[in-house]
């Protein structure tokens, strides 16, 4: 695109904002100063680098066979890179740690270190990028339907160990980046059918999670991950959303929402403005889920610019780490980055732009015709013009020319695989 028509189009549209008290240079600086999460799962479909080819388990599953999938780190880091050349700003890359670097042999969950990590360490400072980290409890001949959950010691006492050693790696990543690493906890453990000792697993679960979370850690912060339910574990989730959200505001511990893990029609959106009262900080895995937590990419729907609107509403950019969860196997992996992460940040640009203060004046004094005329005419006003300068600015592609740029690495370098 026409860099002067870009230009253009961005003055008329910041004149059109400040009729409405709205400032596009406030937006675009407050747009530039978020960074996504992103989740280094969608270059190769969860396999990870311990055993590629093992079987994806703990009621998740990457459907599509579409050919590309990065199949070890160097490959995984290359199409990482390559999506963050289409994506504005700077960002962070999220690791489970079935992604370590070991060698080429076996370590098993229960022996992981920081050393395993440290050449991701270096390659993401060299990259300008931050590292957050996740367990992985699942994908492994102990995760069976219970983990940290189990009633056999012996499994439990496992997976205890794995958890705490992710958090001695999280907490070398915060300290060498200089900027605290967000290490998420999620569990699979369920039941596929009526479970009617659900108090007894809850009670394990809180029991591991004390023990877990005994060490003090100042470079790193936990999140605990709620689901309503998974794949072959229909019935019953034991770390469920009532247990965590209990938990975290017990122990000031972050509390993830997973776009996808909530019944269909409840709004993730106004859960922001109670955790935010109760619990230090909230963690996203913005996703899309279809018809189940199907984990489909995300897009500008009204999901998630609600929730990225509430974000700013609640003034709590400082306090929401915005994190992105989904795993497409069906089309380009390093297409699916580039969609989800600039429809993320296409929602959040919106938000940054909404007339807050005339909505908030309208609401304060009654006025709801006018509140929600304004919301309505909101939705045309030129968003899209500021989100190009963005993008220029970025030094990225405006609009869909990143299509024919994926195209040519897919034609030279993925389809090769
Ligand atoms: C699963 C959770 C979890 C995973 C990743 C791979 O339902 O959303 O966050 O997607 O840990
Ligand atoms: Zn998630």
């Amino acid at each position: 695109m026409n860099e002067t028509k870009i230009k253009q189009a961005y003055d008329l549209a910041a004149e059109r904002y400040a009729t409405l008290g709205v400032n596009t240079e406030e937006a675009l600086n407050a747009l530039q100063k978020i960074s996504l999460s992103l989740h280094c799962w969608q270059a190769d479909d969860v396999s990870g680098f311990e055993n590629p080819d093992g079987q994806l388990s703990g009621g998740i599953q990457a459907t599509g066979n579409y050919p590309g999938k990065a199949r070890n780190m160097e490959e995984l880091r290359a199409d990482v890179l390559k999506a963050t050349s289409f994506i504005p700003g700077n960002h962070r890359l999220n690791l489970h740690a079935i992604y370590g670097d070991f060698g080429g042999k076996f370590v098993d969950r229960d022996q992981i270190e920081p050393k395993h990590f440290e050449s991701w360490m270096q390659w993401a400072k060299e990259n300008g990028m931050k590292l957050d980290f996740n367990s992985t409890s699942f994908s492994h001949p102990k995760s069976g339907s219970l983990s940290l959950a189990n009633p056999d010691k012996g499994i439990r006492d496992f997976w205890i160990e794995h958890t705490k050693r992710c958090r001695a790696i999280s907490e070398a990543m915060g300290k060498y980046q200089g900027d605290p690493s967000i290490m998420n906890l999620w569990i699979h453990d369920g039941s596929k059918d009526i479970t009617v000792n659900r108090l007894y697993y809850r009670q394990l679960l809180k029991d591991s999670l004390d023990e877990i979370f005994a060490t003090e850690y100042k470079n790193m912060k936990d999140c605990i991950e709620a689901k309503l339910f998974g794949i072959g574990a229909e019935s019953y989730t034991v770390g469920s959303y009532d247990f965590y959200l209990g938990y975290g505001a017990k122990n000031g511990k972050i509390v993830t929402l997973d776009t996808g893990h909530f019944h269909l029609t409840e709004s993730i959106a106004d859960k922001l403005s109670s955790l935010l009262l109760f619990t230090p900080e909230i963690m996203l895995h913005v996703s899309r889920p279809v018809r189940w937590d199907s984990d489909h990419v995300t897009i500008m729907n009204d999901d998630t610019l609600d929730l990225a609107k509430e974000i700013i509403r609640c003034n709590a950019l400082d306090r929401v780490h915005i994190g992105l969860d989904y795993f497409d196997a069906s089309i380009n992996r390093i297409g699916a980055y580039v969609i989800g992460s600039r429809a993320t940040q296409k929602c959040l640009l919106q938000g940054l732009l909404e007339p807050i203060k005339v909505l908030r004046e309208y609401e304060a004094k009654d006025q709801l015709f006018e509140r929600l005329a304004l919301l309505e005419e909101s939705k045309n006003l030129p968003w899209n013009a500021v989100w190009d300068m963005f993008c220029l600015k970025n030094n990225v592609p405006v609009g869909e020319s990143f299509i024919q740029e994926i195209e040519k690495y897919e034609a030279a370098v993925t389809s090769k695989r």
